[in-house]
């Protein structure tokens, strides 16, 4: 704080020397389901509304979820908790089920005076976080049935392009709402605003301006493309979300995944709204933006669609920080979690560094994005009895399922990008795997 004070003055003329600086406000945009394939990070995606705030931050290229599902990555990210201290591992568990007493992001700026409020969804559906909101909190609905893989929607109606603008969706709604918000907000007090966004989250729905956007025949499959699941390792066998019980045809799966930009394209516009707002206001110079999507989303690769996965495509996230008198317009290949953000939104804003707290400050990066740093990125999730921990650092990835006894996998980017080879039983990486073990045990401390 006293660091970024002293800063902030040699910047003010003497006559302004004597008053107090203005407090920081916090702008958090969470986006539901949404992978790396953002323009800015160099997919063929029209977003140029995120490709703006990148150009105003720091945009983190090896930025990872702690859990490749909604509930188990947000509820780790909004208390500061990676999944083994949370236990929460489905859609189904409230976060005080498990931790009571926890201070969340939210409350902790609630806590220090600010004013806390969101629109769309931030913790998930039903169930909210019931300290943390001064407005904008929703009902409390625990155990709201989930359906099994097979009462899911068949594909067909899972994509699809709107007449109109968009005005009956979630992510146009609350674009407004939460524009009107932060108009009608107390402007004695700084702000925490969070604006969760529901598109590219299935189903694909968008106006049809946004479809018009991405010709399917045009669209790239990845390089590992399949129409099923291997079945390897441990057991992916099947998909969530999208081509649940049967197999992807090239054609369709291109069709599937220009729906997935259509969606992504809609929703950089209602965020675009959003931060045109903030600017209009006048806010943008002592307000910290960050943005990210909370896991990872598979497109085909492997034969997987959507979450749930431990590999690359699973677990990788677009995590964005715009940060007054920080780094403007660069990127860092540094590993980072989202449940870093807690710590680097409280360091900003020059608030008492929160306590008993996993995640690390980004600060440092924020200052300079090639500075040293020594933190890999930790990844959780269970499959049936099985459970997965995941380790990845700037090279490589080492997953241990069942603590080893349902396979072992390790992956090296440096030659193999597309997780193809699994090197866990190189018998010449031994001293690797044995400082990667050792990581990844340190991660559940
Ligand atoms: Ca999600």
């Amino acid at each position: 704080m006293q660091d970024m004070f002293s800063r902030r003055s040699l910047l003010l003329s003497a006559p302004l020397l004597a008053q107090q600086p203005k407090p920081i406000n916090v702008l958090f945009l969470a986006v539901d389901d949404l992978n790396t394939h953002v323009g800015c990070y160099g997919a063929p995606v029209k977003t140029p509304n995120i490709d703006a705030l990148a150009a105003q931050g720091v945009r983190f290229d090896r930025a990872y979820c702690q859990y490749p599902l909604c509930n188990p990555s947000r509820s780790s990210l909004l208390t500061g908790r990676r999944p083994p201290l949370t236990g929460i591992t489905n859609n189904n568990v409230w976060f005080r089920r498990r931790l009571p007493d926890v201070v969340t992001l939210p409350q902790f700026f609630r806590a220090h005076g600010y004013w806390t409020a969101q629109s769309g969804k931030i913790f998930h559906g039903g169930l909210d976080d019931d300290k943390a909101w001064v407005e904008g909190g929703t009902q409390l609905r625990e155990n709201a049935p989930t359906k099994s893989l097979a009462e899911r929607k068949p594909l067909a109606d899972r994509w699809l392009a709107l007449d109109g603008d968009g005005q009956d969706q979630a992510d146009f709604r609350n674009a407004d709402r939460a524009i009107k918000m932060l108009e009608n907000r107390p402007k004695d007090k700084p702000f925490f605003f969070a604006a969760g966004f529901a598109k590219p989250h299935v189903p694909f729905l968008a106006p049809k301006k946004y479809f018009d956007l991405y010709d399917p025949a045009k669209i790239q499959l990845p390089r590992d493309f399949a129409p099923m699941p291997s079945g390897k390792p441990p057991a992916y066998r099947d998909n969530f979300d999208l081509f649940i019980q049967r197999q992807a045809t090239p054609q369709l799966a291109r069709e599937a995944i220009a729906g997935y930009y259509a969606a992504t394209s809609f929703m950089d516009a209602e965020l675009g709204k959003l931060l045109r707002a903030i600017d209009r206001m006048g806010l943008r110079e002592n307000t910290v933006i960050s943005f990210f999507g909370d896991h990872g989303f598979h497109l085909g690769e492997k034969g997987m669609w959507s979450k749930q996965t431990l590999f690359e495509p699973g677990t990788h996230v677009p995590m964005i920080v715009s940060a007054p008198r920080m780094t403007a317009g660069k990127s860092c290949g540094r590993t980072t979690e989202l449940i870093d953000l807690y710590p680097t939104l409280a360091d900003l804003c020059g608030l008492p560094a929160p306590r008993r707290i996993q995640g690390r400050s980004l600060k440092p990066l924020l200052q300079n994005p090639s500075a040293a740093w020594d933190k890999p990125a930790y990844t959780y999730q269970q499959r049936g009895n099985v459970a997965g921990a995941s380790v990845r650092t700037e090279r490589y990835r080492y997953t241990e399922w069942d603590g080893g006894k349902a396979g072992v996998e390790l992956y090296d980017y440096s030659n193999d990008p597309l997780e193809a080879n699994n090197l866990a039983g190189d018998a010449k990486l031994s001293a690797v795997i044995a400082g990667l073990k050792k990581l990844l045990a340190a991660g559940a401390d």
